[in-house]
């Protein structure tokens, strides 16, 4: 097997070469077989022979998460369907889901990337992987089971849920490596602290907590609860999943798959590239994707570059800690929320009013959304216990729609509180 870490210690002159020949050619890919890259790349009056260095890339337009809606469902594919082996999907601003579609080369790609992110915690053959991602259109699930094959690990799907399941698996199949978010590592180490189970009893040495924001506090916490390493990796469906960029051991700052992805940090303003260590947005070029070639994609995730050396030797960019977004997408114990989605669920529900609150809370490790939503007058006047069925209604609306179970309240007209100008949807009660 030829090593695929050697990319990862390449001179950062070689390393550009092949980023820059790579580019090349996706733009051309794209520009041929995608309609909506045809007209924006004619419209910035690029081609790809243009590009001539890395410097070059900022001549390429955006591409932005609504792309993928007024796409919608395959639009953006440059391959036809019978090339497509795997389709995922996550959160859209409204009903409908961002949908992501691989060849079997982005399968190879993507297992390669998630292999070499297991790497950088020294995962190997001798591990038991403990999967807790969810399986399904998430990427996480899915994502680390490919990697941890790939690698020779024992993979267990053992996937989200049924706590007791989580700790027997974790202590009768002697797991090595815990992958799971980290509000979710946090509520196992509490369950196991509460079923009398010591790490010492574990032989759990390393954990991959990524799929939503965190902190060093945490990482601090589920270190010393759980006696691992805690490692945060960062990744999102519409580049390829889980894979894009993890830190190693050294923990200052997540190593970029940049052979395959390449990073900018900007100004959300202005777009031009900001200094090393400034806040930005993260924005990424696909560089060997082929069913879904994706040019300066705006992630709204606000982080910084890192670039001097790293200890481990690998020559790869950092990025810091995400530490924010420029638009309003809340992630809910692992799942991606926009307001709008709510919104959109609730007003296919009949006897609710369209004003509503939505309260997040975190009481143990786990998050808990409320939806505060005014109903009709008729229902109010019918009394409490229309009120309480009506939630009923909207709590299972909003798990259709949005994959995320909610708390319902439902209250009478009038008692959520107008705001004058923008409406605050949002009350974040997690920090
Ligand atoms: O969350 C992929 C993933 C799975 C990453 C498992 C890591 C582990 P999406 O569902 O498309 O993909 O959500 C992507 O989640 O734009 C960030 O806002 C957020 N996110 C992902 N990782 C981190 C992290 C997966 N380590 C969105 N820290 C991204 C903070 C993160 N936010």
């Amino acid at each position: 097997m030829t090593d695929l870490t050697l990319v990862e210690r390449m001179p950062r002159a070689e390393l550009e070469r092949l980023q820059v020949a790579r580019l090349r050619r996706q733009v051309a890919r794209a520009a041929e077989r995608v309609p909506l890259y045809h007209e924006r790349l004619r419209g910035a009056g690029v081609t790809a022979g243009d590009i001539q260095s890395l410097g070059d890339l900022r001549h390429l337009p955006f591409t932005v998460k609504s792309d993928f809606r007024d796409t919608y469902p395959f639009g953006l594919l440059a391959v036809p369907m019978e090339e497509i082996v795997r389709i995922h999907a996550s959160s859209g601003t409204t009903g409908k889901p961002t949908v992501v579609a691989y060849t079997r080369g982005d399968m190879d790609t993507w297992s390669e990337v998630m292999a070499r992110t297991l790497m950088l915690g020294g995962v190997g053959r001798s591990d038991v992987l403990h999967n807790a991602y969810g399986y399904g259109l998430f990427t996480g699930g899915l994502g680390f089971h490919d990697g941890g094959e790939r690698v020779g690990a024992a993979v267990i799907p053992i996937s989200g849920g049924f706590t007791d399941r989580q700790l027997m698996a974790l202590r009768d199949f002697g797991s090595t490596v815990l992958c799971c978010t980290p509000s979710y590592g946090l509520y196992l180490a509490e369950a196991l602290e509460e079923a009398g189970i010591a790490p010492k009893d574990l032989r759990l040495r390393v954990g991959f907590f990524g799929a939503e924001p965190w902190t060093e506090g945490m990482r601090d916490a589920l270190e010393a609860r759980l006696n691992i390493v805690a490692l945060n990796i960062y990744g999102l469906s519409e580049i390829i999943g889980p894979g894009v960029s993890c830190e190693c051991p050294e923990k200052q700052g997540m190593h970029v798959a940049e052979d395959h992805f390449l990073p900018e940090v900007l100004d959300p303003q202005t777009f031009e590239p900001v200094p090393p260590g400034v806040t930005g947005e993260l924005v990424f070029t696909t560089l060997t994707k082929e069913a879904m070639p994706l040019l300066r994609y705006r992630t709204r995730d606000l982080t910084t570059l890192v670039t001097e050396p790293c200890r481990c030797g690998r020559t790869l960019t950092r990025i810091g800690r995400i530490t924010g977004r420029t638009d309003d997408m809340l992630i809910v114990r692992g799942v991606n929320v926009y307001p709008s989605q709510i919104e959109h669920a609730l007003l296919q529900v009949p006897d609710l009013e369209p004003h509503y609150l939505l309260v997040l809370t975190r009481e143990t490790a786990l998050d808990t959304l409320e939806v505060r939503v005014e109903a009709r007058s008729s229902v109010a006047e019918a009394g409490k216990e229309a009120l309480a069925a009506l939630g009923a209604v909207a709590k299972r609306k909003i798990y259709e729609v949005v994959g995320v179970t909610v708390e319902v309240t439902v209250v009478p007209p009038r008692s959520i509180e107008r705001s004058v100008g923008k409406a605050q949807r949002v009350l974040d009660l997690r920090k």
